[in-house]
């Protein structure tokens, strides 16, 4: 049998990383409204953090910046005249929707779409469908050209299977991979995936959530249905209405999988019995690992602000061994970092712990599994790979260099309105498209 990896694809963040306080229900993005960002050292983070996962053996990848400002958003809602006129109108009349236009939001790949791995698909292909994000107007803007990317990323269509977002509104919400998990024996194998909803908007409601719940369980079918999923292969939970009161707006910031690990708060999930059953008799004979931290150990308002869930738990290669990687805020919270410890002592398969700095992101609601979509390739699959979005120490040099070149290193919300911003974020996408090899991508670029 090939060889199957899983593949992550960060975000390589954009140049107009800014705090605007966007997000209601995502306490980091309301807590640090207006905070000057560091958009340089934001993106040296995340590209860091990417080269760290790359050295310790694993297969990385990146998905490059969105156009921001976009200004093809602003025209569609009213503005008119030179670009630069329509962001001066803006700032003036709307600057929420400035903000909102700037937003480097795409920065958070598990966002970007769902992906089910070819072992699971009925016609033995990977598919994909990216996140419409309805809930929030700034990353809705998004899913157009997320999908265009991973059309230049994964294009033969014998391997890879490109759907379109969602239509169909709030009742259609769709979050991507962070409201879905996969859990497997080996990846190669076909596995049971675990779509993850916040609310069932056809029919009875879960419960009022004070704070947006955006993922539908419509949604979520409606994907395992376009993915070709063996309907015994799939099974829906429900985010718990707390979790999502304390500040969990996404599933994947109280739960993560692995293989056959499911590791997640106590409180993750609404109907746990019933969600662990399901999961265990998709699963067949062999165990599932669920992996729970107590409440008593680990508050949920801990979790919530050190984003302990929001790790990535991977099998380095050549070990059956699973390493958590987690953001540096997990180790600086004291019982969070005393939970881990003893954690890794128990008989489970997590063993190992390595902090990552993402703090430009964390300030944000985004750790370093927001900062990355999970792609299971057999290897066929993953020679069909476009290189130009493969990591490697080159390419890592070359954009440390380019983003040294362009990026400011602070942004406050009064920035926003300054023209230059606008030429500048420009200026770095033309020559981030030439390093690529890419030819006209962006939509400033085809004008
Ligand atoms: O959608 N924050 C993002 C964070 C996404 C995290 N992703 C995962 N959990 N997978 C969001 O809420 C804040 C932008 C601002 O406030 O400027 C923001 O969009």
């Amino acid at each position: 049998m090939s060889h199957t990896v899983e593949m992550n694809f960060d975000g390589l963040i954009g140049s107009t990383h800014n705090y605007a306080g966007l997000s209601e229900g995502n306490l980091a993005s309301t807590n640090n409204t207006k905070l000057v960002s560091q958009p340089r050292q934001a993106a040296k983070e995340g590209l860091a953090k990417m080269m760290r996962l790359h050295n310790l053996g694993l297969k990385q990848g990146i998905l490059i910046p969105q156009e921001r400002p976009h200004i093809p958003t602003l025209r569609k809602l009213g503005f008119y005249g030179t670009d630069e006129a329509v962001i001066e109108k803006v700032g003036a009349t709307a600057p929420n929707l400035l903000a909102m236009s700037y937003s480097a939001s795409s920065m958070w790949a598990a966002n970007a779409a769902t992906v089910s791995p070819s072992s699971d698909t009925e016609d033995g292909r990977v598919h994909f469908t990216p996140a419409n994000l309805i809930s929030m107007f700034h990353r809705s803007i998004e899913y157009k050209m997320t999908g265009k990317i991973l059309e230049t990323i994964f294009t033969n269509d014998r391997y890879f299977c490109h759907h379109h977002a969602l239509s169909g509104g709030a009742h259609f919400g769709d979050e991507g991979a962070a409201n879905h998990n996969r859990l497997c024996r080996d990846y190669g194998e076909q596995g049971v995936e675990l779509f993850v909803y916040g609310k069932h908007d056809f029919g009875e409601s879960q419960g009022n959530t004070h704070f947006p719940a955006r993922q539908s369980l419509e949604a979520s079918r409606a994907i395992a249905r376009k993915h070709r999923l063996r309907s015994g292969k799939v099974v829906m939970g429900c985010q718990s209405a707390a979790v999502i009161d304390a500040g969990g707006f996404h599933n994947d910031v109280v739960s993560v999988s692995n293989k056959n690990v499911l590791f997640m708060h106590e409180l993750a999930f609404a109907d746990k019995s019933r969600l662990f059953h399901e999961v265990a008799s998709a699963f067949g004979d062999q165990p599932v690992h669920f992996i729970e931290a107590p409440e008593r150990l680990v508050s949920l308002a801990d979790a919530i602000k050190s984003y302990l869930f929001n790790s990535q738990l991977v099998n380095l290669p050549g070990s059956e061994d699973m390493t958590l990687i987690l953001p540096m805020e997990s180790q600086e919270n004291q019982r969070v970092h005393a939970y881990l410890l003893d954690l890794i002592t128990q008989d489970t398969p997590i063993k190992h712990l390595e902090f990552v700095d993402v703090r430009q992101s964390m300030r944000n609601g985004g750790g370093p599994a927001c900062l990355r979509l999970r792609v299971v390739l057999n290897e066929d699959e993953l020679a069909q790979v476009n290189p130009a979005f493969v990591l490697t120490e080159e390419l890592f040099s070359t954009l440390n260099h380019w983003l040294e070149k362009h990026y400011r290193e602070r942004l406050s919300s009064t920035d926003l309105s300054d023209p230059s911003l606008l030429s500048e974020s420009r200026t770095a996408l033309d020559e981030l498209t030439q390093i690529m090899g890419l030819g006209s991508f962006y939509e400033f670029q085809q004008v």
